[in-house]
């Protein structure tokens, strides 16, 4: 009982690691409480641990709960898309005079959740193609972003309708002619392209892609023969096999 009385402060509070890292969904709910370990002091009473403190106390959106053990409680929500981590800094005083304290530095990891749809960069598109416009040529690209990351961020483009006269790229959003196009049978083409992501479950959206077929002269072979001769005559001599070929 004697040595009771002379007990004095001489441990501080001492947490088991002096850095964690939490990694935490960005959708957990409000009022969501995540029990911390305890620090350790070593001393009797009011020389053990009396109090623990959270920091920082603005800019973090986790209270702290001081049962038996600390409890870190969540007060705002979270979006990986905007922080996707904090540095806190709990720290464990105990009841001596001066107090002595310990303190644990944590990293909240904030982990992605799949909440944002692909967004394309325009809702509608419009392109005009010449109906002599090349099988297989890249007519237009398309593209989304989505800002989650990783497999909830990864896109794949899809055609919607059943034309079967465009085709596209599924990762890169190009779209190529699949069929020829003929400005007398159809003047103007609209798809649905549709951009998913793949998260769990996916998310997508659509974009309209409007194609404009215009006419082109029926009498290909006489401006062509115009066009070299000038071009050749203009310039240097004449290259007679050259205008035969074409
Ligand atoms: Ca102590
Ligand atoms: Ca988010
Ligand atoms: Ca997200
Ligand atoms: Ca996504």
């Amino acid at each position: 009982f004697y040595y009771f009385h002379l007990d004095i402060n001489d441990h501080s509070p001492t947490f088991k690691k002096s850095f964690i890292q939490l990694p935490i969904a960005e959708n957990l709910p409000i009022d969501y409480e995540i029990p911390l370990e305890s620090a350790v002091d070593n001393d009797y009473g009011l020389f053990s641990i009396q109090n623990y403190e959270l920091y920082p106390i603005i800019n973090n959106p986790f209270v702290l709960l001081k049962r038996s053990k600390p409890i870190l409680k969540l007060k705002k929500t979270l979006d990986r898309e905007i922080k996707s981590n904090y540095l806190l800094k709990l720290i464990a005083y105990d009841g001596g005079q001066p107090s002595l304290s310990g303190e644990q530095n944590i990293e909240i990891i904030v982990t992605d959740v799949n909440d944002n749809a692909p967004i394309f960069d325009q809702m509608f598109y419009r392109k005009s193609l010449p109906e002599n416009q090349p099988i297989d040529s890249i007519i237009f690209k398309i593209h989304a972003n989505d800002q989650d990351e990783g497999e909830n961020a990864r896109i794949t483009y899809s055609i919607e309708d059943q034309l079967n006269i465009f085709n596209i790229n599924q990762q890169t959003g190009e779209i190529y002619l699949k069929k020829s196009l003929d400005y007398e049978k159809q003047r103007s083409y609209s798809i649905t392209i549709k951009a998913r992501d793949h998260g769990i479950p996916q998310l997508n959206n659509y974009a309209t892609l409007t194609i404009d077929v215009t006419d082109v002269n029926d009498h290909v072979p006489n401006v062509l023969l115009t066009e070299v001769n000038g071009t050749i005559m203009n310039n240097h001599q004449i290259n007679l096999s050259e205008c035969i070929s074409k």
